[in-house]
């Protein structure tokens, strides 16, 4: 050792803070401070301009009202959000409530202070954040370099943080399926998450498929809609989505993972995730259909689900995607196609579902070339309320 400190510009350079608050004497206050421990500052006075510099880059902490016109704190935050999940925001209010707060912590905010209050205690919060952050990074460049397990420039801490988040706050929207007479067959469970990490359920998808906590999202699911159904068993089916992979877990065939549910399922099954990678998938869905459900194939059209996957479910039930639905009055080739499944399902005994539906003129060709049954925002969008 020749007693030279070891530098380290990661975890000792100054850094650079954005400080945002309406108030401009205050927001001059907090930048002194910061300058006083050489930290670097940016101002600004609302949500638009705070945006704009974080979008530039180079900020490594934000401080903020919450309180103010317009777009307050918790907009900003956020935006924040939507474009860095690790950026350590600290939220400062002189009128504390609980619902700002439960917002900030769903949000990942990383400091909620009350005015008024000692600067030197926000300089400090801001420095550890600051610190954190930049671990944050480096862990990432070192993922990048070693090629971890979600790729390059990928934060598995980050994702893993959104993805409890919306786990915890996860809930579900039902959609009706109609006959062509308007009357109720079923609805489908659909996900949600307020999460804005993961804002919508492909996201939530992806996130758990790439952390291998499918089964968890799966279970969490089935308990949700067991909840939202209660213990009612009216006449109408209920069509979950299954992931292929769900395919592998052996609860969902020894009776308990569907238990809470009500009986007759529609299952619906989309070949996102390559059907063919799973062994024996006809034995599986069979063992289903033991049970009492039926099989549907999902997104017919979407370029996911191909004729293979007749071959491989024996489907029950036919999806037809939006893609084919759509404008279909105006389109003699989606109506040839569509004409064409339909007579392929029904000699298959297979109920067909066009899905998408936001027109009458798309219902009307729909019902006049045999689907049996319709689903779409000209229907109901789907809702939060229990059906
Ligand atoms: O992959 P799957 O078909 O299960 O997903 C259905 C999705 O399509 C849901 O997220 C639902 O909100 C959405 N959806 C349902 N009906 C309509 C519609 O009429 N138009 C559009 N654009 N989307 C719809
Ligand atoms: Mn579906």
């Amino acid at each position: 050792m020749d007693g030279t400190p070891m530098t380290d510009t990661a975890t000792t350079s100054p850094g650079t803070v954005l400080v945002v608050d309406d108030e401009p004497l205050l927001c001059s206050v907090i930048s002194r401070a910061l300058q006083r421990r050489g930290i670097h500052t940016h101002a600004a006075t609302d949500v638009a301009t705070a945006l704009a510099i974080v979008e530039r880059g180079g900020i490594e902490a934000v401080v903020s009202d919450i309180a103010m016109p317009g777009r307050d704190g918790l907009d900003l935050l956020r935006a924040v959000r939507a474009h860095d999940l690790d950026l350590p925001v600290l939220l400062m209010t002189g009128a504390p409530d609980l619902d700002s707060a439960i917002t900030a912590v769903e949000l990942g905010a990383l400091k909620y202070v009350t005015k008024p209050f000692e600067t030197s205690i926000l300089v400090d919060s801001v420095q550890r954040a600051m610190n954190l952050y930049r671990l944050a990074r480096a862990k990432r460049e070192v993922m990048a370099l070693v090629g971890g397990p979600l790729g390059e420039g990928s934060d598995r801490t980050g994702l893993e943080t959104s993805f409890e988040r919306a786990l915890s706050q996860l809930w579900m929207a039902y959609q009706p399926i109609v006959r062509a007479d308007g009357s109720v067959y079923g609805h489908e469970a659909l996900l949600r998450s307020d999460e804005p990490a993961l804002p919508n359920p492909g996201a939530i998808l992806d996130a758990a498929s790439r952390l291998g906590r499918l089964p968890q999202l799966s279970e969490t699911i089935r308990q949700r809609v067991a909840t939202d159904l209660g213990s009612d068993r009216p006449p109408w089916s209920l069509f979950l989505n299954l992931h292929p992979h769900d395919l592998l877990d052996p609860s969902l065939f020894s009776g308990q993972a569907l238990a809470g549910l009500r009986e007759g399922l529609v299952l619906e099954i989309t070949e996102r995730a390559a059907l063919d990678d799973i062994a024996d998938v006809a034995t599986r869905v069979d063992r289903l259909r033991t049970r009492g459900h039926r099989i549907a194939i999902d997104d017919l059209g979407a370029g996911y689900s191909g004729l293979s996957s007749f071959l491989h479910l024996r489907p029950e039930v036919v999806k037809l995607d939006m893609n084919l639905t759509r404008g279909i009055d105006r389109d003699p080739m989606r109506r040839k196609l569509v004409a064409s499944i339909t007579a392929m399902c029904h000699e298959l005994g297979t109920l067909v579902v066009a899905e998408g539906i936001e027109t009458a003129a798309e219902r009307d060709t729909l019902v006049a070339l045999e689907c049996d049954l319709l689903q779409g925002y000209f229907f109901a969008r789907p809702a939060r309320v229990r059906p």
